[in-house]
This record gives structure tokens, sequence and C-alpha cells, in this order.
């Protein structure tokens, strides 16, 4: 049975990944708005993984015969100035979502709940690639400033993440 505090703060971490999911849904649509068909590609994978982030948390508080309780989805902004300043918001809130990953595993060491500690050790390191993937596309982003045929190929190149669910990442 899951302590209240941890119940509390599980469910406060669903709203999050699901707020991700949404904020990357409306950065799919802006890419959309400006061609960028490989960077809207690249954004869905990322909302199919905040959904699968968001199932994680609730499958483990219905293990732990908690209760999944659902709040209010925050309205994501809708435009940006450029792909950069989409991917600086992109890298902003998932150093946002690194830091509340890693007060929910101080808030389960102080409770000495070990199961939710094992168990969020798979978004402490999935954290780490998240961090990654989005640093790298922004350093490119960077490299590119307002050249058009390199804003183009990294489009292609975006454009080949595929989604893999679930059962074949043994997640
Ligand atoms: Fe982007 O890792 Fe979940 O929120």
């Amino acid at each position: 049975m899951l302590k209240t505090r941890i119940a509390e703060a599980l469910n406060h971490q669903i709203n999050a990944e699901l707020y991700s999911s949404c904020l990357y849904l409306s950065v799919e649509s802006y890419f959309h708005s400006v061609s960028l068909s490989g960077f809207a590609s690249w954004m869905r994978v990322q909302v199919q993984e905040e959904l699968l982030h968001a199932m994680k948390l609730y499958d483990f508080i219905i293990s732990r015969s908690g209760r999944a309780l659902l709040e209010a989805v925050a309205k994501p902004d809708a435009d940006w100035e450029s792909p950069l300043a989409a991917f600086e918001q992109v890298l902003r809130h998932e150093e946002g979502i690194t830091a509340k990953i890693n007060e929910l595993m101080d808030i389960a060491a102080a409770e000495q709940d070990h199961a939710t500690k094992i168990f969020l050790q798979w978004f402490v390191s999935e954290q780490v690639e998240e961090e990654s993937a989005v640093g790298e596309i922004l350093s490119k982003l960077r490299l590119i400033g307002k050249d058009s045929s390199g804003l183009f190929l990294l489009d292609a190149e975006l454009g080949k993440r595929v989604f893999t669910p679930p059962a074949q990442q043994g997640a």
C-alpha cells in the first residue's frame, strides 16, 4: 500500500507527464504550421513517449493498491518564434521534469519506500536520455542558424525517428 505522501507525489507526476504530452502535441502542431514535417514527426514520437510515462505511473499506483487521481492539465503555449525557440522551451521543460523526478526520488527515500525508488530509477535514466536527445537537436539548430538548407537536412533526419512500443523497449 502506498503512503499518502507518495501517492500524492506520484499523482502530481502523472499530471506533469500528461502536460508534457500536451505541450509536445502543441509543438508538433507549430512545426506542421511552418512546414517542418520531420520535426513534427519527431515531436509525435515524443508525445507518445510522454503518454507512456503517464501510464507507467498510473499502472504503478494501481499495482500498489493506490488510487490514480487525475488533475486538470494546463494549457500549453501554441506558438514559437523559431524552431530554436521551441526546442529551447522543450529543454527547459525536460530539465524541470528531471527536477520533479529527483524530488519524487527524495520523497521515496525519506519514506523508505524501496519499491517506489526502484520504480523511479527507470525515470531517472529516461531523463538523462531525454535531456541528451533534446540538447543534441538544440546544438544542431544553433549551428544551423539561419541556413535553411541545414534546417531541411535536420528535418529529414528527425523525420526518421519511430516510436518503439513498450513491449519492444522492455519497459
Ligand atoms: Fe519528457 O519525460 Fe516525461 O515528461
